[in-house]
């Protein structure tokens, strides 16, 4: 994908309607802190237009990047994170659900999990909550750049192994940071447009 213009159109936090868009969508999900809002500045070629932060719990509201007018990349706020109270997970869960449920224009949902960590119950549950509104969703194993080349193969059994996947289910690895798997995942992503 060329990326000719970039903006952040829609922004839904816990008390509004999710919007049925005109374009397609892709959503990025997992766990705080996995990277995927600078996955997504990763993918739009822009250093730091969506929020990122080392603390996790940095988005939470859904946003939506309008990339040329012909898509949006829409990132999820993430799970797990240990100073969100029960009220604020709940209502997480409940607007994440919703937008699985209600988005007629979502594509796919590619699920992060970084490639450094075994998946954990969280990650296998929204793992089963994809698949349960219908996606079959593709893996993305971030910080890719944090593991030496030789480690790469067993981490990425291990989230493979972790999260059940069958050998036809597709794992990217990628860095946001070095670049590495970006071209690849842009080709994957405009498979399902
Ligand atoms: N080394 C390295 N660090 C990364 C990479 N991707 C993200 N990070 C770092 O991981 C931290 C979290 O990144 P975010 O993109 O904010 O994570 P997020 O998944 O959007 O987090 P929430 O918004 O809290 O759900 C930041 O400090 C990033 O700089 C990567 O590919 N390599
Ligand atoms: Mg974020």
């Amino acid at each position: 994908m060329i990326i000719k213009k970039v903006n952040l159109d829609i922004v839904i936090g816990v008390t509004s309607a999710i919007p049925q868009t005109e374009l397609p969508e892709v959503a990025f999900a997992g766990k705080s802190n996995v990277g995927k809002s600078s996955l997504i500045n990763a993918l739009m070629n822009r250093k730091s237009y969506a929020r990122t932060s080392s603390q996790p719990g940095k988005t939470q509201t859904i946003n939506y990047y309008n990339i040329n007018d012909a898509m949006f990349l829409v990132d999820l706020p993430g799970y797990g994170y240990a100073n969100a109270n029960q009220q604020v997970k709940a209502k997480w869960g409940k607007m994440v659900e919703k937008y699985l449920k209600v988005s007629k224009q979502l594509h796919q949902v590619f699920l992060l999990i970084d490639i450094r960590h075994d998946p954990s119950a969280n990650d296998k549950m929204m793992y089963d909550w994809i698949v349960a509104n219908g996606y079959h969703p593709v893996i993305i194993a971030t910080k890719l750049d944090k593991l030496k080349r030789s480690q790469i193969p067993k981490h990425v059994k291990a989230v493979r192994t972790g999260l059940g996947l069958e050998k036809d289910d597709i794992l990217i690895p990628v860095s946001s940071q070095t670049k590495q798997g970006i071209p690849e995942l842009w080709e994957t992503i405009e498979q399902y447009l």
